[in-house]
């Protein structure tokens, strides 16, 4: 690709696009693992990673905190006028997909267009950031992973929004989610993602959580069916977190959130989209939440990212880790892989890391550390004895009395009384650290 900017403009002047080099290339602007069209199994590392770029951390946010202004100066927001930065915004952000091939990014609506004075400014500031949008999605071959709907910012949902209990906030938060709906279909999105946002509480004492749990089941049903009657075929994502900015998130943890979408019968429509740092926030593993995920059927998509072990906090850095990415990749390629889902990275810069360079520097790492992990995860499963050696561990059920069990037709009785019979079992280890010991050696050969 000769040009990979398609506005008048080029804001990131000096990068050019981002190659494969491979392990011995010391260039920090090029991929040392991740190679798009190299084949791992039956597809392309691109079709297994499907990796997408957020617009909110890279194009929005500034590295302002709690305590401090922002660090990162951006040339697409030099413009006074909202639109007209939204659109130079958008010029920058289609550069950044180009120049490091990306096949997917996401956005909230208000990430793409300026909120507007009222809900019919706002759904036409969208609708011409969308169309905007489509021309460049066509001229770059870039794809949208998801849409959602910010619908926590706005001090109108310090309460929530579908659980809020103002019902005139609801509507809002209908009228948000309907137009990034309009938006998500009109540039052929693959999935469309709730983050709970502010749904959850603070103080018990003033919250009747039945009743908004209930909302939510209730407005979650009608964007289902609001989405299916515009043509939306994909995939609705819930993303759990476990607090922050609430308290209480009703969104806990995955099997809260499969709970919540069986008890609505939300779960064919419904998925999971997993976050890394939300996990470890809940107290489990990235992988653990995979795994409950991929075991419900229901593991959809990926925010790829890592939080910080001493920090209670979302810290959204950038996924690093490989024994990380590897246990991810175990759970992704096991359960069979991604299918409309990706790996969306969801992480920011530091707020002491202050050079645009530093984004594709970001990025990079990110995506060879989950190239890294597929090809170890993809060597494990292979060439090592770990999924038999699972299956084995449970070959107790594979016939007599305990595949009898397994299909229901053991009483309580019949179980005691083979417990008699067999006297006292032996003990089998389950041999945690030599499977340890094998995936790192599986690391260093991938
Ligand atoms: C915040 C969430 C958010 C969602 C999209 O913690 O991760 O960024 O991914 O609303
Ligand atoms: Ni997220
Ligand atoms: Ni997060």
């Amino acid at each position: 690709m000769s040009k990979v900017f398609i506005g008048n403009r080029e804001y990131f002047p000096g990068i050019s696009q981002i190659k494969f080099e491979g392990n011995s290339s010391d260039n920090p602007l090029a991929f040392k693992c991740y190679d798009a069209k190299r084949m791992v199994g039956t597809k392309s590392m691109r079709d297994h990673l499907r990796f997408a770029i957020c617009y909110w951390h890279n194009f929005c946010n500034d590295g302002s905190d709690i305590f401090g202004p922002g660090t990162q100066i951006h040339p697409w927001n030099e413009k006074s006028d909202p639109l007209a930065a939204a659109e130079d915004k958008l010029d920058a952000a289609f550069e950044f997909f180009t120049k490091l091939d990306v096949p997917f990014y996401c956005f909230h609506d208000v990430d793409l267009a300026p909120d507007g004075a009222n809900v019919a400014q706002g759904e036409s500031y969208l609708r011409h950031m969308v169309d905007l949008a489509k021309v460049r999605q066509q001229a770059t071959g870039v794809q949208l992973l998801w849409g959602t709907a910010n619908v926590f910012s706005n001090p109108r949902y310090m309460n929530g929004a579908s659980t809020n209990p103002n019902f005139d906030v609801v509507a809002h938060a209908g009228a948000q989610v309907k137009r990034s709906l309009d938006a998500t279909v009109a540039l052929g999105g693959e999935n469309y993602v709730f983050w709970g946002g502010r749904e959850g509480y603070a103080c018990l004492f003033n919250t009747d959580t039945r009743r908004e749990l209930e909302h939510m089941g209730q407005f979650l049903t009608m964007a289902r069916d609001y989405g299916r009657s515009i043509g939306f075929r994909g995939t609705f994502l819930i993303e759990p977190k476990p607090m922050e900015p609430m308290y209480h998130q009703y969104d806990v943890d995955a099997q809260t959130v499969i709970g919540f979408l069986r008890q609505y019968g939300l779960d064919n429509d419904f998925k999971l989209n997993i976050e890394a740092n939300h996990a470890t926030l809940s107290g489990h593993s990235f992988a653990h939440e995979l795994q409950m995920s991929a075991d419900a059927g229901l593991l959809g998509s990926i925010d790829a990212n890592r939080g910080n072990a001493q920090n209670g906090w979302d810290t959204d850095q950038f996924p690093t880790d490989l024994h990380d990415t590897v246990q991810a990749m175990l759970v992704v390629l096991a359960s069979g892989g991604l299918k409309s889902g990706g790996l969306n990275f969801d992480a920011k810069l530091r707020r002491e890391s202050t050079s645009l360079e530093d984004m594709f520097l970001a990025h990079i790492g990110g995506m060879d550390c989950f190239a890294r992990g597929l090809l170890a995860a993809h060597s494990i499963l292979e060439k090592s004895s770990l999924a038999q050696n699972k299956k084995d561990r449970y070959s107790s059920f594979d016939e007599g009395p305990g595949a009898i069990f397994e299909a229901g037709g053991l009483t309580l009785t019949e179980l005691r009384d083979h417990a008699e019979v067999i006297g006292e079992p032996e003990l089998v280890s389950g041999r945690q650290e030599s499977i340890e010991n094998m995936i790192n050696d599986h690391l260093f050969r991938a």
